[in-house]
């Protein structure tokens, strides 16, 4: 199925080329006819090359739910938006690219995974204000006007530089999205494990017009934020936090956090979870002093993208609970996350936190590292993974009554 897809795309981009010279249709902007050749090797040992099909039976979903590969390829795939065409953009780490993942067929599975930028520094978070895509680097926010129209932008727009660079290794990349509000939410982690800063930007989740100006601190006491969304009844802001290391395998657990309104602090470098003090710094705060995570989670599980779940896909029970991307540990003797949480929400209180999917860890082993989580227009679930480099995606199938109950 897939193999006669690519031959007929590479049919239909051939006869294009030759019909349009050098014109863009997903591939390259500028195939001589000697570059021509390597094109057509390319596609040929494409479709030699069946793809490795991910074990994804290794994965435990609760009863009704499936999973499947909804895209490959993806290198260093970090986290999602959804264009106002329902096309699924993708930023990611290392690997420097934004993509486009196009489902031409609309047969849920994206077969062209297209590079529309690369070179960036860490372009990690994305988010889109009607046609424009907004891009997260280490220092900057970018602006890529009416993407679609061409899928390989010339110009892209500086919002701000204003974000600091020398966090060492710690925490410079961020999750981006627009609030209810209109203001463009951006993160800045610590950049450190533990530590005091004098410039007020360093752990906090800022906010901006679009344009980049009026940009001010909308929360502080915050490790590093890599992922947040707003309720979608009461549109308040709840946000995931990166407990710090070296504290040993248990403590201190990841946090969900509610932000109600501008102003709060979530108590780093003072205060871990409900309760843990800091005793590296010298410092005469309490935890009292500040709020407390609205959910903990579980230690070192690398809490990152986040969503309520607004579609219509899966049971009632699921509306506009949150889902928690855990990325997985590193710093903990035996390998904890890698997998999707699940936290019920009754007025503004966390009431549950529980294993929504899991199986990318098989004892110390990991084949996947989940990082966002997105909804699509159809409800299922959208997950990247910068391990495997893929996208996966999560439906509901309604069980059939068996025959005699
Ligand atoms: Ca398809
Ligand atoms: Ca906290």
């Amino acid at each position: 199925m897939r193999k006669l897809f690519i031959v007929t795309v590479f049919t239909v981009i051939l006869s294009a080329t030759f019909l349009y010279g050098d014109r863009n249709f997903g591939v390259s902007a500028d195939k001589d006819n000697n570059d021509m050749d390597e094109f057509i090797t390319g596609v040929e040992a494409e479709i030699e090359h069946e793809p490795e099909q991910p074990p994804l039976h290794l994965i435990k979903l609760p009863y009704g739910f499936h999973i499947e590969l909804y895209a490959e390829g993806v290198a260093s795939a970090r986290a999602m938006a959804l264009s106002p065409n329902n096309t699924v953009f993708v930023g990611s780490f290392g690997a420097g690219n934004i993509y486009a993942l196009r489902d031409h067929d609309r047969d849920m599975f994206a077969e062209d995974v297209v590079e529309i930028e690369d070179g960036l520094n860490m372009p990690v978070g994305l988010a889109f204000w009607g046609k424009d895509l907004y891009v997260s680097g280490g220092r900057e926010i970018w602006k890529y006007e009416d993407i679609e129209r061409t899928l390989k932008p010339d110009t892209k727009v500086l919002i701000t530089g204003i974000f600091p660079d020398d966090h060492g290794g710690y925490h410079g990349w961020k999750f981006i999205d627009f609030g209810p509000d209109g203001k463009l939410y951006v993160p800045q982690g610590a950049p450190c494990n533990i530590c005091e800063e004098d410039n007020p930007l360093y752990s906090s989740i800022t906010r901006m017009n679009p344009d980049g100006s009026d940009l001010e601190v909308y929360a502080a006491g915050i490790r590093n934020s890599v992922g947040f969304a707003w309720h979608p009844v009461t549109k308040e802001l709840w946000f995931t936090d990166n407990g710090r290391d070296e504290l040993g395998d248990d403590i201190p657990p990841d946090e969900l956090n509610y932000a109600p309104k501008p102003g709060m602090h979530f108590g780093f470098p003072y205060c871990h979870g409900e309760g843990i003090l800091e005793e590296e710094l010298e410092h005469d705060r309490a935890c009292g002093e500040f709020t407390p995570p609205a959910q903990q989670l579980g230690p070192h599980v690398a809490s990152l993208g986040m969503t309520f779940y607004d579609g219509q896909m899966f049971p009632e029970e699921y509306r506009n609970n949150i889902f928690i991307a855990e990325h997985g540990s590193w710093n903990r003797s035996k390998f904890i996350g890698y997998r999707i949480t699940r936290v019920r929400i009754e007025g503004n209180k966390a009431v549950s936190y529980e294993v929504f999917a899991e199986g990318w860890l098989q004892g110390q082993e990991r084949w996947g590292r989940p990082v966002d989580v997105l909804v699509m227009p159809d409800g299922s679930l959208l997950v990247s993974d910068d391990y495997g480099d893929r996208i996966f995606r999560i439906t509901y199938n309604a069980p059939q009554e068996s025959e005699g109950g």
